[in-house]
């Protein structure tokens, strides 16, 4: 039973004061499908159990609650109200589960993506047109999906138009794939990609022909192509990029051995990718990296303690293999982790588990005066290592013949972030790549604010905006919060 102590008075939320017991969040209960003895209800729950909600839309407002109310629609409502105040946000559009399972557990949940409406709405059968927000940080993509060989196709195109050294191919091809990746359903008609957004002619050409006769004859064809295959093979050493890359091929080299012969010319990264080429080209599993993050722990607790290891990259948005295995660093106090990457790497070496180690450090003065230009790429200390992962007995790849059947070489990435840029280090070095590009190109071009892996900068305010979790950043950017296994962009 509901208590009924307390009038139905909705809004008003210091009528409540006393009993206010999480004034961070705001619930704005809207109506349309809710009907108002409902509302008026769920407003008696939610002030019963000391939630705040309040009776107007405003810009306090941190949740928004609707109910059997498509995403279209949610986003259309919120269209039509006032804009947030400029470094304001947007708050979250939520469904009712969120709702109920605050209130089951007596406080707020933390918003996942199925709580967001646009994951509320599954359909078997795409509607024509489906819609869909523009920007990749705007809707959830789940790791696994319903057009993969679609999307497959067009982001083999949009690498091979990287390797050519064509940007604007490669993010058209790229939005287009990551658009079919957020698909509630497999699009089995090219009439269904009307009205969706970054789908151009070819995109849909290519789209077109895999439906009607399972393949594209230019997907074949670059594919197959030399240029295609060469540059796919250097690019996957450790340390070669498109440039070096293109570079080689230019000079007429296609295969390792041709590499090999020069290895004279090689940085000693090249070097060290080359000569682990066989360990680092095969995926790296998920207990690797559970394992590793065991040795790094250890480490990082060894050499400072109460320091903190998190995983990062795509082992954090739920992937089962990867090229790496990514690791961010931090210490609740901020200063305190200054100078403990090399305590953590010899700790390391002393235990004969690094096979190559590039140290990078922070550059002197404040490097959030980086976000200030705009950089995108981040100036933190780093490590940049081989490992040498010893493997349990009888755990040899699949029957591959190895030099070492003991042990196997891994990618790891170590970075280290001081606390107050830990939330922004967190969500720059999640992923996914895309997934990136398109949350600081939709700052920029839609929020006027220029985002980066060490803050959140307001060129007009000429402000860093605070932190203290993900959350706040998707809630500074007027984004609903998407969880990292919804960032498979
Ligand atoms: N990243 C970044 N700046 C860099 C390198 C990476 O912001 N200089 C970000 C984007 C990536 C994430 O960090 O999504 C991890 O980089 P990876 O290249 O390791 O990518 P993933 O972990 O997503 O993929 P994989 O599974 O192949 O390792
Ligand atoms: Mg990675």
């Amino acid at each position: 039973m509901l208590p009924r102590r307390r009038p139905a008075r909705v809004g008003t939320p210091c009528a409540v004061s006393s009993a206010v017991r999480f004034p961070g969040v705001a619930i704005y209960l809207a109506e349309p499908r809710m009907g108002r003895s409902r509302r008026a209800f769920l407003t008696r729950l939610a002030l019963s159990k000391g939630f705040r909600v309040l009776d107007t839309y405003s810009s306090e407002v941190t949740h928004v609650v609707m109910e059997q109310t498509s995403a279209e629609e949610a986003v259309r409502w919120q269209e039509s109200r006032p804009a947030p105040p400029p470094g304001g946000t947007h708050p979250a559009l939520l469904d009712i589960s969120w709702f109920t399972e605050s209130m089951a557990a007596g406080q707020p949940v933390p918003v996942e993506g199925r709580h967001c409406l646009q994951v509320a709405v599954r359909r078997e059968v795409l509607p024509n047109p489906v819609w869909m927000p523009p920007y990749a940080c705007q809707r959830p993509t789940p790791l696994t999906h319903h057009n993969t060989s679609l999307s497959e196709a067009l982001e083999m195109l949009a690498e091979a138009a990287g390797f050519a050294g064509s940007e604007g191919r490669l993010l058209s091809f790229s939005r287009a794939a990551s658009v079919l990746k957020a698909l509630p359903c497999p699009v089995t008609a090219p009439s269904q990609l009307q009205g969706l957004p970054h789908f151009g002619e070819h995109s849909c050409r290519i789209v077109q022909e895999l439906l009607e006769h399972g393949v594209c004859e230019e997907v074949e064809r670059v594919q197959r192509s030399e240029r295609y295959q060469s540059m796919k093979l250097f690019t996957r050493i450790f340390g070669v990029g498109v440039r070096t890359a293109d570079q080689w091929y230019r000079e007429g080299l296609r295969t390792l051995d041709d590499v090999w012969k020069q290895v004279q010319r090689l940085t000693q990264q090249q070097k060290a990718g080359l000569q682990h080429y066989q360990d680092l080209s095969s995926p790296v599993q998920r207990p690797d990296a559970e394992a590793l993050r065991q040795v790094v722990e250890a480490a990082v607790g060894w050499a400072l303690p109460g320091a903190t290891v998190t995983l990062a990259g795509g082992f954090r948005r739920g992937k089962l293999q990867g090229h790496d295995v990514d690791f961010l660093i931090t210490h609740p106090e901020e200063g305190q982790e200054v100078g403990l990457l090399p305590r953590v790497m010899h700790y390391l070496e002393q235990q004969g588990l690094v096979l190559y180690q590039q140290h990078q450090r922070s550059p002197s003065g404040d490097p959030a005066r980086l976000a200030l230009k705009g950089h995108s790429m981040d100036t933190f200390e780093q490590s940049f290592c081989i490992f040498r992962l010893p493997r349990p007995p009888g755990t040899a790849e699949g029957g591959t013949w190895s030099p070492h059947p003991s042990w196997k070489a891994v990618r790891v990435d170590l970075v280290v972030a001081p606390i107050s840029q830990f939330p922004f280090a967190l969500l720059g070095w999640t992923g996914s790549k895309h997934f990136e590009r398109e949350l600081r190109r939709f700052s920029r071009k839609e929020r006027g604010l220029w985002l980066n892996s060490h803050g959140l900068f307001d060129p007009e305010q000429k402000t860093f905006l605070q932190a203290a979790a993900e959350e706040d950043i998707f809630r500074h950017l007027g984004l609903a919060y998407l969880p990292p296994e919804q960032r498979n962009a």
